[in-house]
């Protein structure tokens, strides 16, 4: 059997979240292990439709995604979020909300150069971002800040993408969570 927890995958635009997170999804799937992923792809047309991208507006996403998190993680799920979330002060809120639900939560660092992330670039923003054609693009021009202490420390632009996912699960067997 396995319990529910939220794995918190944050990082910059381009870095690889959404993609470890699939392939976590996958390998969870595998074992029978019931996960749900959310990410800024999905929520941003729905629930958070009316967002946009400034601080405040990024402040709300993350703290409404967070509050979700928790649901889905207390009704047993694995919950794979995957969002730049550039601010700690907003994981660290997601982080408590879980613990006083005495819910596990690992926060993922998908840790990637910006060099690396731009050279990816697999929407053409950072082209944009550069060009002046949007403006507060993460990584560019306005802030992201690094978690200090991750559960779990991810050099996307380093390692493959099977060692991400066999560090994500290692870490998820070793706390108990399946
Ligand atoms: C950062 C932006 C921006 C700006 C649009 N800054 O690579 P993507 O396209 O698919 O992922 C990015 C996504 C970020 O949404 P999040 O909900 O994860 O952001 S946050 O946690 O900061 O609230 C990118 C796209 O939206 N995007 N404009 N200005 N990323």
């Amino acid at each position: 059997g396995h319990k529910g927890a939220t794995l918190w995958f944050t990082g910059l635009s381009g870095s690889g979240k959404s993609t470890v997170a699939v392939a976590v999804e996958k390998a969870l799937a595998a074992r029978g292990v019931l996960s749900y992923r959310l990410d800024g792809d999905n929520v941003r047309l729905g629930i958070n439709a009316n967002l946009g991208f400034s601080a405040e507006d990024r402040h709300e996403n993350i703290r409404r995604v967070g509050e979700i998190s928790k649901l889905f993680a207390d009704a047993g799920t694995i919950v794979l979020s995957s969002f730049i979330s550039p601010y700690i002060g907003d994981r660290e809120k997601v982080r408590a909300i879980h613990e006083q639900g005495d819910l596990d939560f690992f926060e993922v660092f998908v840790d990637c150069s910006l060099e690396s992330a731009e050279a990816r670039d697999p929407k053409g923003l950072y082209k944009k971002a550069r060009a002046g054609e949007i403006k507060g693009f993460t990584g560019i021009d306005d802030p992201y800040e690094a978690p200090g202490k991750a559960e779990i420390h991810l050099r996307s632009d380093q390692q493959s993408l099977e060692e991400e996912v066999e560090i994500v699960l290692k870490a998820l067997e070793k706390a108990g969570i399946i």
